[in-house]
């Protein structure tokens, strides 16, 4: 048994923006109805394993200030059963309902991938039993396939053949496992999937290996009757130099190749999204309107570090902007938000996770409730219809439903003598307008 880990036992409550208390929620209250659907429906939260219980508190230049009792065990397989514990009395502590893992950080790797698969299997089926008992469920199971160095020139586009074999046994139990949790989504993370130096790597190659990779897996997942999709989460570096699966627009490229936008969306995560250059908004919009979103990993990057510091998201005027994308895109179906966020190597205490989880649940509340009123309202929907208004008129239609051909445009304009007006953007209007609603 281990002792008392965080300082409380009773689970987080809701009480009010006005609550003088130190730890409760001020704005997620779970029951509360937006847009038709309780807030809990609508964030659908998971606490994420790797960053809540399996990292020390490492760094480059540093190692664990964390000194969690789990990882100073010589019993791996006990470490585990803490680990599992741990993670359910985390999940009534913060009444989130969800949790993500990968295979790794649930279980001991052991001597060989037979061992491995055992570990978590024994693992998964203590968690069946907490699942059942505490009702809580998984937003997703993953392989890791970036830890071990066997995967230090890429998993399933590694060189080695034997390498892409390998993942795809561990991969096919990873599913099994996640399917046999009731798993609503498989995610896939290619943290190795990428290059260091194109001095030695063939890319047309390894960009043949990974959708054949993918492909092998939808197959799979079709197989079994898995019927969450499959979400690949973009990244554009780190570990490894680039990454394949680069942004949604990389990610889309490869899913519509296959024909895959059925089964495979994407998970996309707000650190992911500024490495690559991108807003974390535009590449929710973005997925929205190629069909492939699916869930977010919730976090925050810092804007002068170019890595992946996976902040508590906390921003929320930021995040407002994300929730408003999530909302139009009619909100989460499969998908949730996972907390892939870590604390700083500093919060040694234990109940700084559950700060942690707390102050960012509840700047998801709030964005969720400002971007709910911009929808109400719709004042800024009005705005964007009106300045496309145009497209409705019948000649415009026309063009793009490709009932005239380029000639027949060119000959209308010059028969009209068509000049374009310019129109204002009204920018600063619509940001103005957009801060009331905070
Ligand atoms: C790392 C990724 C990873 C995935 C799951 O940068 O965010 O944690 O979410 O493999
Ligand atoms: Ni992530
Ligand atoms: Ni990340």
């Amino acid at each position: 048994m281990m002792p008392q880990f965080y300082s409380r036992r009773e689970p987080v409550r809701y009480e009010g923006p006005n609550s003088a208390s130190d730890l409760a929620f001020r704005w997620y209250n779970p029951d509360q109805i937006v847009l038709g659907k309780p807030m809990r429906e609508q964030l659908r939260f998971a606490v994420a394993y790797w960053h809540t219980l399996c990292w020390p508190g490492t760094d480059p230049f540093g190692g664990d200030t964390f000194q969690r009792q789990w990882h100073h065990m010589a019993d791996g397989m006990a470490a585990a059963r803490m680990k599992a514990d741990l993670m359910f009395e985390t999940l009534d502590l913060l009444g989130v309902d969800f949790f993500c893992f990968h295979d790794l950080d649930i279980a001991p790797e052991g001597n060989s991938l037979k061992e491995f698969n055992a570990n978590v299997s024994e693992i998964a089926r203590i968690f069946e039993k907490k699942m059942a008992a505490g009702n809580k469920k998984l937003l997703w199971g993953t392989a890791n396939m970036f830890s071990n160095r066997r995967f230090m020139a890429g998993a399933a586009t590694n060189p080695d053949p034997d390498v892409f074999a390998y993942c795809a046994a561990q991969v096919k139990h990873c599913m099994d496992v996640t399917k046999d949790l009731g798993g609503a989504n498989y995610v896939m993370w290619g943290g190795r999937e990428g290059y260091e130096t194109l001095l030695n790597t063939n890319i047309g190659h390894e960009l043949e290996q990974a959708k054949r990779f993918l492909s092998l897996v939808v197959e799979y997942k079709h197989k079994i009757g898995f019927k969450g999709p499959i979400l690949i989460e973009p990244k554009p570096q780190e570990p490894t130099k680039h990454q394949y699966d680069y942004d949604v627009a990389t990610v889309y490229a490869t899913i519509s190749s296959l024909g895959l936008q059925k089964d495979v969306k994407v998970n996309i995560e707000q650190n992911h999204a500024i490495l690559a250059g991108h807003s974390f908004e535009h590449e929710i919009a973005l997925a929205a309107a190629l069909g492939i979103f699916g869930g977010i990993d919730i976090n925050r990057g810092d804007y002068q570090s170019g890595w992946d510091t996976d902040q508590f998201a906390m921003n929320v005027p930021e995040m407002t902007l994300a929730f408003l994308e999530i909302l139009k895109a009619g909100g989460f179906t499969t998908g949730g938000l996972n907390f892939d966020a870590k604390i700083r190597r500093q919060s040694i205490d234990p109940d700084d996770i559950l700060h942690a989880h707390v102050g960012s649940m509840d700047a998801c509340a709030r964005a969720l409730l400002a971007a709910a009123k911009i929808i109400e309202d719709g004042k800024l929907a009005a705005i964007v219809a009106e300045r496309y208004g145009k497209w409705n008129e019948p000649a415009n239609r026309a063009m793009l439903e490709g009932k005239e051909t380029l000639d027949q445009i060119a000959a209308r304009v010059h028969a009209k003598g068509l000049e374009p007006q310019p129109r204002s953007g009204h920018q600063e209007r619509i940001e103005g307008l957009v801060n009331t609603y905070l």
